[in-house]
C-alpha cells in the first residue's frame, strides 16, 4: 500500500523521509507523487544501497524542480483572483468517500480531485445541519451567530444581517455570486441567501425531510405546521416537492450549476453548491438508483460524485481548471441512527448530533490545480470557519475585524507553504454547550458525549463521569482511551484553553462573545402563492 495513499487518512499525512531528502516544505509537497513512487513500499534491507543512491538523484532533480516551480509561482496574486466553488454535502460521513477508505460507494470523481488536490483529514465541522452552515458562511462557531441548533420551517430566527458572510464579501470584490441547494440558515425572505450576500438562488430552504400539508392555516397545531416542501428560486416558491418529485433535486442543482459556471466564466465567480443529498429521506435519481453496492444511501452518494463530475468537466470545457478552488466538504456526520440509510464514520467514533470525531470531522478534498499541490494530504486543524477568511484573502479582500471571527486564513497550508495548522485548536459545541477542546493530536473532553451510533430507539447514553478524558487522536483516533492521568501537564493546557473560551462564549451559559441571531416576530411559511399553481423545473435529458 503506498505510503502516503488518500485512500487511508487516518495515515499519518508526513511521511518519514531520510534527512539528506530534506527540502523546504513546497518542494517536499509538490512532489509528493513523485516521493511516492520511490517509496511506494518499504525496501528490504539488502537493496537499500540502490534506494538511496536513487533518493539522492532524486534530491538533486528535486532541488532544480522546486526552484524552477517556485519560480513559475513567484506572482502569488493573479491578476484575476481565482472562481470560488464550494460543494457541501449533507450528512456524508467521513468514511463514505473511496479516498478516505469507502469501498462501497464508487466516488471516482471525488478520488480523482484528491489525487489533483489536498485532502484535509481533520477538517471540522459542527454536529448538525444549521449551526454547521452558519459557521460555514460566516466563519464563526455558530455559538457565537446565535445559531447552535437545527431550525424548521417557519421559524422566527436566522442568520442575522449583522454578520459578515463569505457571499457578501466576495461581491464586495466583484464576484458573482450564486446559492444553489439547502440553505437552512432562516427560511423567511429577510434571512434567504439574496439577503445574505448572493446574487441569486435557487434550492430547498431547508432539510428534505421537512415537507408537510401545512397551507398556513393558524389552526393547524405548531407541530404540524410544515408546508410542502418549497423549490425557491431567488425569493418566490417556484415549485413544491415532496415525496418522489425529490428525484429529480440533485439534477436541477446540477444542472443550475452547470448553467451558472457557463453564464460567468469571466469570472471571478463564488458558487456555493448545497446539496440537498445524502439526508434522509433518500432519492437518488433514476439513473443511479439500484446501481450502487450500497443501498439507496451509496446510489445517492454516486450521484453526488457524478455532480462533482459534470463541475469538472465543466470547468476543464470552459479551460477554468486552474483559476478555479474546490472546496469539497460535508455539514456533519452520517445519520448513524438511520441505520442502512445512513453513512458510516469510518474509524471515528459518533456520529450526527454528537461531538466526538464522527460527527464533526468530515470528508474533506482543496483541489486547485498548479496552486494546490496535487496527491498532498495534511492532518493539520482545519475547519468551515477557515473558509471565510481564506476566500476573503484569496480574492485580494480583507479580512473584516469589527466583530471577531474564528477562523484563520488557511492559504499558507492549501498552498504547500506550512505544514502546521493556522488555527491549531478546535472548540467542539454541542448547541450551546462546549463539550471538547483539541490542539494538536490531544483532544480534552469535559462534559458527556452522545454517540448517536445506534439505529433507533438502542441509543447509548452519552459518555459518563469522570470528566476530563483525554485523548491522543493521533495513536487513537477512535478516542478509545481516556489517558488523563498520565499526561496531567497536557491536561492543564487544554483547560487553560476550554477557561479561555469560558470567558468569550461560555461553557453553557451565552458568555460575552455571544451576538444576537435575525428574528421576525411573525414567521410565515413558504407556500405557492395562490393561482399560481406548481411551475415545475425542467431538467436535463
Ligand atoms: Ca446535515
Amino acid at each position: 500500500m503506498p505510503i502516503n495513499d488518500p485512500r487511508q487518512p487516518w495515515t499519518r499525512s508526513k511521511i518519514e523521509i531520510p534527512d539528506y531528502l530534506s527540502a523546504p516544505p513546497r518542494i517536499r509537497e509538490t512532489n509528493a507523487i513523485w516521493r511516492r513512487s520511490i517509496f511506494s513500499s518499504p525496501p528490504p534491507m539488502n537493496h537499500l544501497f540502490d534506494v538511496l543512491k536513487s533518493a539522492c538523484l532524486g534530491a538533486v532533480i528535486l532541488a532544480f524542480l522546486g526552484k524552477a516551480q517556485a519560480l513559475a509561482q513567484a506572482p502569488a496574486k493573479p491578476a484575476v483572483p481565482p472562481n470560488i466553488i464550494v460543494i457541501l454535502v449533507d450528512d456524508l460521513g467521513y468514511g463514505d468517500v473511496g479516498c478516505y477508505g469507502s469501498t462501497l460507494n464508487r466516488t471516482p470523481n471525488c478520488d480523482r480531485m484528491a489525487m489533483e488536490g489536498m485532502k484535509l483529514t481533520s477538517f471540522y465541522a459542527a454536529p448538525v445541519c444549521t449551526p454547521s452552515r452558519a459557521s460555514l458562511l460566516t466563519g464563526c462557531y455558530a455559538k457565537r451567530v446565535s445559531l447552535p441548533a437545527v431550525i424548521f420551517p417557519a421559524a422566527k430566527f436566522g442568520l442575522s444581517a449583522e454578520e459578515h458572510t463569505i457571499p457578501q464579501l466576495l461581491k464586495d470584490q466583484g464576484y458573482a455570486t450564486e446559492c444553489i441547494g439547502k440553505w437552512h440558515v432562516g427560511d423567511q425572505p429577510e434571512f434567504l441567501p439574496t439577503h445574505r450576500g448572493f446574487e441569486h438562488y435557487l434550492g430547498f430552504p431547508y432539510s428534505n425531510d421537512m415537507g408537510g400539508e401545512w397551507d398556513g392555516s393558524p389552526d393547524t397545531p405548531p407541530g404540524a405546521r410544515k408546508p410542502p416542501m418549497p423549490l425557491v428560486r431567488d425569493e418566490e416558491v417556484i415549485d413544491t416537492m415532496n415525496g418522489a418529485k425529490q428525484d429529480k433535486i440533485e439534477q436541477i442543482y446540477t444542472d443550475e450549476a452547470v448553467k451558472f459556471i457557463h453564464e460567468h466564466k469571466g469570472g471571478p465567480f463564488f458558487l456555493y453548491l448545497a446539496h440537498t443529498a445524502v439526508h434522509v429521506p433518500l432519492h437518488p435519481g433514476q439513473a443511479f438508483r439500484g446501481k450502487s453496492k450500497n443501498g439507496t444511501y451509496g446510489d445517492w452518494v454516486e450521484e453526488v460524485d457524478a455532480s462533482t463530475g459534470r463541475i469538472l468537466d465543466t470547468l476543464h470545457e470552459m479551460k477554468l481548471s486552474e483559476n478555479t478552488l474546490i472546496l469539497f466538504t460535508s455539514d456533519n456526520g452520517p445519520w448513524l441512527i438511520q441505520g442502512r440509510d445512513g453513512g458510516t464514520a469510518g474509524p471515528l467514533r459518533g456520529g450526527k448530533g454528537g461531538t466526538f470525531e464522527g460527527g464533526m470531522r468530515e470528508p474533506t478534498i482543496a483541489w486547485w490545480p498548479g496552486h494546490i499541490p496535487a496527491g498532498t494530504s495534511s492532518d493539520a486543524v482545519t475547519g468551515e470557519i477557515d473558509l471565510l477568511p481564506t476566500f476573503v484573502k484569496l480574492a485580494g479582500g480583507i479580512v473584516p475585524t469589527d466583530k471577531k471571527i474564528d477562523g484563520v486564513d488557511l492559504l499558507p497550508l492549501l498552498l504547500g507553504q506550512t505544514n502546521e495548522s493556522p488555527r491549531g485548536v478546535q472548540y467542539y459545541f454541542d448547541g450551546n454547550q462546549l463539550q471538547a477542546v483539541r490542539r494538536g493530536p490531544w483532544k480534552l473532553a469535559i462534559a458527556p458525549q452522545r454517540e448517536n451510533n445506534r439505529p433507533k430507539g438502542q441509543q447509548q447514553a452519552p459518555t459518563q463521569p469522570p470528566f476530563p478524558k483525554l485523548y491522543n487522536l493521533e495513536s487513537d483516533i477512535g478516542e478509545s482511551t481516556d489517558v488523563t492521568a498520565q499526561h496531567p501537564d497536557v491536561v492543564k493546557e487544554l483547560q487553560a484553553l476550554i477557561s479561555k473560551m469560558d470567558a468569550d462564549l461560555g461553557i453553557k451559559g451565552k458568555g460575552r462573545g455571544v451576538r444576537p441571531p435575525g428574528y421576525v416576530a411573525n414567521p410565515k411559511p413558504l407556500l405557492l402563492r395562490t393561482g399560481t399553481g406548481s411551475r415545475t423545473i425542467s431538467v436535463s435529458p
